[in-house]
C-alpha cells in the first residue's frame, strides 16, 4: 500500500494519474495547502521541503520508504512496476530527458506565471514576460512532444508490419 500526500494541484495530479494508470493500491492523505498543513511537523518529517506531493511506500524491503519530488516519485513507481520507463539506453534517456524538462522548465515556469498573473497581490511589469515565457514553454513542449511521438512511432515500427494508410501524420515518414 502507498500513502499519497497530496492536494488538488498539477504536481499532485501527476502522481494520482500515475498511480491510477499503474493500478497500484493507494490511500490519499490530503495536505490542505490553504490551511498550510504542509508545514506541520508530521508532514515535514516526510518531506523536509514542505511541499506536496510525497508518498510513503509500505511495500519496500527494509521498511516504509518516503519519497518526495514528483519526478522522483514517478521514477520510483515506474521502477517498482517495470512500466513507463524503458530499460534500453535510448528509451530511458528519451523518457528521462522529457521528465527533467517538465520538472525543471515547464512546471516551474507555468507555476510562477500562475502566481504572478493570478495570485500575487502586487502586479509587477515582469508578469507579462512570465506569461510569455510560459506560452513559449508550453508551445515548445507540445511541438517537440508531438515530433517525439511521431519519431518514436516511425523508429519502433516493426519492419514486418508496414504502416497502414493514414496511420502517420503528413510529413512524419522518415523515408528510411
Ligand atoms: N518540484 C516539486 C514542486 C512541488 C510543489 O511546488 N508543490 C506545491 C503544490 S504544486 C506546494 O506544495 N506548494 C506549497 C508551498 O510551497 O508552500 C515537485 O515536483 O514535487
Amino acid at each position: 500500500m502507498i500513502d499519497l500526500y497530496t492536494w488538488t494541484t498539477p504536481n499532485g495530479r501527476k502522481i494520482s494519474i500515475a498511480l491510477e494508470e499503474l493500478g497500484l493500491p493507494y490511500k490519499v492523505i490530503p495536505v490542505n495547502l490553504q490551511k498550510e498543513e504542509q508545514f506541520s511537523p508530521a508532514f515535514t518529517a516526510i518531506n523536509p521541503n514542505q511541499k506536496i506531493p510525497a508518498i510513503v511506500d509500505h511495500d519496500v524491503p527494509g521498511g516504509p520508504l518516503s519519497v518526495f519530488e514528483s519526478g522522483a516519485i514517478l521514477v520510483h513507481l515506474a521502477e517498482k512496476t517495470g512500466r513507463f520507463l524503458p530499460k534500453d539506453a535510448r528509451g530511458r534517456a528519451t523518457t528521462m530527458q522529457w521528465l527533467m524538462y517538465q520538472m525543471s522548465h515547464v512546471g516551474p515556469i507555468i507555476g510562477q506565471t500562475g502566481h504572478f498573473v493570478n495570485q500575487a497581490p502586487e502586479k509587477i511589469p515582469t508578469r507579462s514576460s512570465a506569461s510569455s515565457a510560459s506560452r513559449c514553454a508550453s508551445s515548445a513542449s507540445s511541438t517537440r512532444a508531438s515530433r517525439a511521438a511521431i519519431t518514436s512511432r516511425v523508429t519502433t515500427r516493426s519492419p514486418t508490419s508496414p504502416p497502414t494508410r493514414g496511420s502517420s501524420p503528413p510529413g512524419s515518414r522518415s523515408g528510411t
